[in-house]
């Protein structure tokens, strides 16, 4: 029977010599480094062996909450080589957060830096736990210590398509987290049709620089790279004079639209910087059509901007190939090959083109449902199984798909996504307060920010400094306001509803020129 393990897939894409190099680090500990193909192949078999010699639970997770390295990418692809679940955790999570994961997933194994370990395996044990190791960007730490002492040789373990691969949390609309569970086939299918999609060739060299524990930087840009056979350039932290240093050794890159702001903003990006770039991807965040036409006065170049979610991988792209038509700014292009992308009113009703409704979308890039969560898992798909994307947009008459809100309350920042629900649960709690409202203003680097407003009990003082210090502790960074307002009340409308438009309204102009 076939193995549709990811990871085989993967392995049968390195190429011939084994001896070329297929990451070199740009930054970091050590930089450069140069790891071969043969490294990767030698690594992840160690890492796969240690993993199997553990003799974990059938469909064990495998949590991992550590600073960007190539080693946690190869910690990544032992996972699906030993055939285990892998399940990444955002490293601006603070304990609260990675208490409720770890809750929530049991993984067997949890990995983390060697400096959370105290902490971080508290909870793990409390939660069962088995195994906590330890790994760090300087290649120390428990794991790669333990992995030594391991072969490596390893077969990859057998997985069937619908056998599940990772486990991504995404915030939920009520503030608790729910875990997407994509399979081997989910993930392998959006990589093969995107190597098409965007002529990914194995001479290609992508500058990675984006985290690798979100869909973006762990599946869309990892897998392009390794599915080409094509080398990466590996920047643990995203600086944008050292990417634009590096252009004119690459030919893809990818960011979210901030990487792209902040590019911009060096006098070093030029045409000539960029002319031996074949393609710029951007995504996870709407891409403002200035963005997209500052760069193409800039560079010379188009950016491709495209959609996806955790749920489903990539949706739709822009086309790379003329021929298909024009990378319009403003759109997310076409629905991808295979995916099944309709625009329906709040009954469910279809729309015609051009008509501004609900995106729903089908196809074998859409998960499996949300890690214990079945009941969530069908309010979200319609009775004949398309899945609600959150997201509000349009069909043009010549096939263009444009975002145009979302239905969901969710704020997008910098391409992390933060739930109001879950900041509001947090200040609530606080002594003295009554209530709150956060919401999304415009900001010129990350395109939205996070903007709180806080009413206190009668009679308490509430001082916005110490709420933000307060929550700085209890919530990854990025989900933390960028302002906080203490006001006597929040506007409602006659039914007593938040009148939320009025806030972002009230505060649109505060983080832009
Ligand atoms: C950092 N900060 C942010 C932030 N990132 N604030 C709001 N939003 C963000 N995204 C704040 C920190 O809280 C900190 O504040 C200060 O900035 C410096 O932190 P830093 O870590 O040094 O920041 P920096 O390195 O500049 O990070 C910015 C960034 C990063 C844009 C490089 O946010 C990033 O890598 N974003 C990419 C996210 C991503 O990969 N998304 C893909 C999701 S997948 P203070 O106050 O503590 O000093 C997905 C599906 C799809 O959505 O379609 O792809
Ligand atoms: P996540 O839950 O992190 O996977 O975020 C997915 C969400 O990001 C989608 O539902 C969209 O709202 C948003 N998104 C991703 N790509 C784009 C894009 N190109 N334009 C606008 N929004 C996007």
């Amino acid at each position: 029977m076939k193995n549709h393990n990811l990871f085989v897939a993967l392995r049968a894409a390195f190429p011939a010599d084994l001896e070329r190099t297929a990451i070199e680090t740009a930054d970091g500990p050590g930089a450069p480094l140069y790891y071969t193909w043969r490294d990767l192949e030698r690594g992840t078999a160690m890492l796969a062996n240690l993993l199997a010699g553990l003799e974990l639970p059938a469909g064990a997770r495998v949590a991992v909450q550590t600073e960007k390295s190539v080693e946690a990418l190869m910690l990544y692809l032992a996972v699906l080589r030993a055939g285990y679940v892998y399940l990444p955790l955002n490293t601006a999570y603070q304990a609260a957060e990675i208490e409720y994961f770890i809750g929530n997933a049991e993984p067997s194994v949890v990995v983390c830096a060697r400096k959370h370990f105290g902490w971080v395996s508290k909870i793990a044990f409390n939660a069962g736990t088995a195994h906590v190791f330890t790994l760090d960007d300087d290649r120390s730490g428990s794991l790669l210590d333990r992995a030594a002492m391991c072969s490596d040789q390893h077969l990859p373990v057998p997985r069937a398509e619908n056998d599940l691969a990772a486990i991504l949390y995404t915030s939920g609309t009520t503030g608790r987290s729910k875990g997407a569970m994509l399979t081997h086939g989910n993930l392998l299918s959006n990589a093969r049709v995107l190597k098409d999609y965007w002529g990914w060739r194995s001479d290609d060299v992508l500058i990675h620089a984006l985290p690798i524990f979100h869909v973006h930087g762990l599946f869309v840009a990892s897998h392009g790279a390794l599915l080409a056979g094509a080398k990466m350039i590996w920047l643990a932290k995203f600086d944008p004079r050292k990417v634009i240093e590096r252009l004119p050794e690459a030919t893809v890159f990818m960011g979210v639209p901030t990487l792209y702001v902040r590019m911009l903003a060096e006098p070093s990006l030029s045409r000539q910087a960029c002319a031996h770039m074949r393609l710029f991807i951007a995504g996870s965040a709407p891409l403002l059509i200035e963005t997209f036409n500052e760069w193409a006065e800039r560079t010379g170049h188009v950016i491709l901007e495209r959609y996806g979610m955790s749920e489903t991988v990539m949706l739709s792209s822009n086309p790379y190939d003329p021929a298909q038509g024009e990378r319009r700014g403003g759109t997310v292009g076409f629905p991808l090959p295979g995916v099944g992308l309709r625009i329906r009113d709040d009954k469910g009703h279809p729309l015609p083109a051009g008509e501004i409704g609900n995106i729903e979308v089908k196809g074998p890039n859409v998960f499996k449902g949300y890690w214990r969560m079945p009941e969530k898992t069908a309010e979200d798909f319609t009775t004949d199984l398309w899945f609600k994307t959150g997201d509000v947009g349009k069909v043009g008459a010549d096939g263009y798909v444009s975002i145009v809100g979302r239905s969901k309350d969710l704020i997008i920042s910098g391409g992390y996504n933060v739930y109001p629900a879950e900041v509001e649960d947090c200040i609530n709690q606080m002594p003295g307060v009554a209530e709150s409202a956060v919401v999304g203003v415009r900001h010129a680097d990350f395109g939205e920010a996070v903007v709180a407003v806080v009413v206190p009990k009668p009679g308490a003082a509430l001082d916005g400094a110490a709420i933000t210090a307060a929550l700085k502790s209890r919530i990854a960074n990025f989900k933390v306001p960028k302002a906080v307002f203490v006001l006597a009340d929040l506007p409602r409308n006659a039914m007593g509803k938040v009148q939320k438009n009025l806030l972002r309204e009230q505060y649109k102009t505060l983080f832009v020129a």
